[in-house]
């Protein structure tokens, strides 16, 4: 049969069933050939979808450890279903923690932007404030060299942006990303490099990267913990602000390292960022003042739950009504007619897929800020 020929993949998954609250474990296939998926029920051996069509998820997406959304149900692909599938999607993929330090927070556009040029995905952010004790922990192995405290001064002058990077070996493609530990040779070896662009000296050199796989999973632990413990607070302030999300759809479509760019290049100040995983509930939640009054609360719920998404703490003079006028219009369509320069007339596709939500009234932006960065980062 010509089936059996056919190329396909096998993946262990599991999605959380939220009316349930169980964990599920599905066996999921892709074929590449049509771009169609299959998936079985493991504990109750049956299917549970048949072999649909299914445009949205793409090969370089399928590999252990990411998240994908299959009609709606974010996936953890947990393992290979067979040897076949590890060897051929599985053998390179690494994580690690890259950092953006204090000198060059204010370029992590155009850092996002090298990023995923590079073929690297960003599955975690967070910005935080170290404090003295964090930045020495961190640097422990550092402890007794001469520029230790230097070190731990500039690491806590300021926020930072801590991230978790997948892809083909994610620890070495982004340690050459970042060029030369000191600056100044960076700019005379490696020009395009990140430290050389935005870094100043032997110290103060724009980003971090961890240095092996062991080191990633210890970085990786400290800012993102799986277990116990929350790890460094994030920077909200929660006051006179506007709150913004980076939709799933337009960070799949790589559109974050272009919006966090336009949003500081209008002057706005990004005073807290962080990454999220929404569930249904939280959208819901989240958007409950759009229910009823929106014909698109459903698929704007649906939007918000379908992959990860960034939230923003956006200050500036009167942040509540400038950003949402930067913004534009909630349908890009309408936006590119009278405001073609707002990010929704930039980046969005249609009344869902705007690119970003943005607080509406601006007595809200303090809960909507609140929302993300108290409560789901509780
Ligand atoms: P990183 O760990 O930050 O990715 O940098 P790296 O491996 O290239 O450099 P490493 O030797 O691990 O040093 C850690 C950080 O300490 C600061 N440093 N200052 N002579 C100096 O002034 C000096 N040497 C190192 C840098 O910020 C370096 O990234
Ligand atoms: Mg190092």
């Amino acid at each position: 049969m010509e089936t059996s020929t056919e190329e396909r993949f096998a993946f262990l998954a599991e999605w959380y069933d939220p009316s349930a609250a169980l964990l599920r474990r599905y066996q999921l296939l892709f074929y590449p050939k049509d771009g169609s998926v299959e998936m079985f029920d493991v504990k109750n051996q049956r299917t549970f979808l048949r072999r649909t069509k299914y445009d949205e998820l793409h090969q370089e997406d399928l590999f252990v450890g990411n998240r994908v959304n299959v009609f709606s149900r974010q996936l953890d692909l947990i393992g290979y279903g067979d040897q076949y599938t590890g060897n051929k999607l599985g053998s390179k993929k690494e994580r690690t923690l890259a950092m953006i330090k204090p000198d060059a927070v204010n370029k992590m556009g155009d850092i996002l932007q090298m990023i995923n040029d590079a073929n690297l995905i960003l599955t975690k952010a967070k910005m935080t404030k170290l404090t003295w004790k964090q930045a020495a922990d961190f640097y422990t192995e550092h402890q007794t060299k001469s520029f230790f405290n230097n070190l731990v001064q500039f690491m806590t002058s300021g926020p930072v942006v801590a991230m978790e990077l997948m892809g083909d070996e994610a620890v070495s493609v982004w340690r050459r990303i970042l060029g030369p530990t000191d600056s100044g040779v960076a700019r005379k070896e490696a020009p395009p490099s990140l430290r050389a662009q935005f870094g100043t000296d032997g110290t103060r050199n724009a980003g971090h990267g961890s240095d092996s796989l062991a080191s990633a999973a210890r970085e990786l632990e400290f800012f993102f913990p799986s277990t116990a413990g929350h790890g460094p607070a994030n920077t909200a302030n929660c006051t006179d602000c506007s709150c913004c999300v980076i939709k799933p759809h337009a960070i799949s479509e790589a559109l974050t390292g272009k919006i966090l760019h336009s949003i500081s290049a209008a002057g706005f100040e990004i005073s807290a960022l962080q990454m999220f995983n929404m569930d249904r509930a939280n959208a819901e939640e989240f958007l409950e003042v759009y229910k009823g009054v929106v014909t698109e609360y459903p698929n704007m719920v649906a939007e918000l739950c379908s992959g990860p998404c960034m939230a923003l703490e956006i200050r500036g003079t009167d942040a509540p009504k400038t950003f949402r006028e930067f913004c534009g219009p909630a349908d890009p369509e309408i936006a590119r007619h009278l405001r073609p320069d707002s990010l929704r007339a930039l980046y969005g596709k249609t009344k869902v897929q705007n690119a970003v939500h943005c607080t509406d009234l601006p007595e809200d932006g303090i809960l909507e800020v609140q929302y993300f960065f108290k409560i789901l980062d509780g």
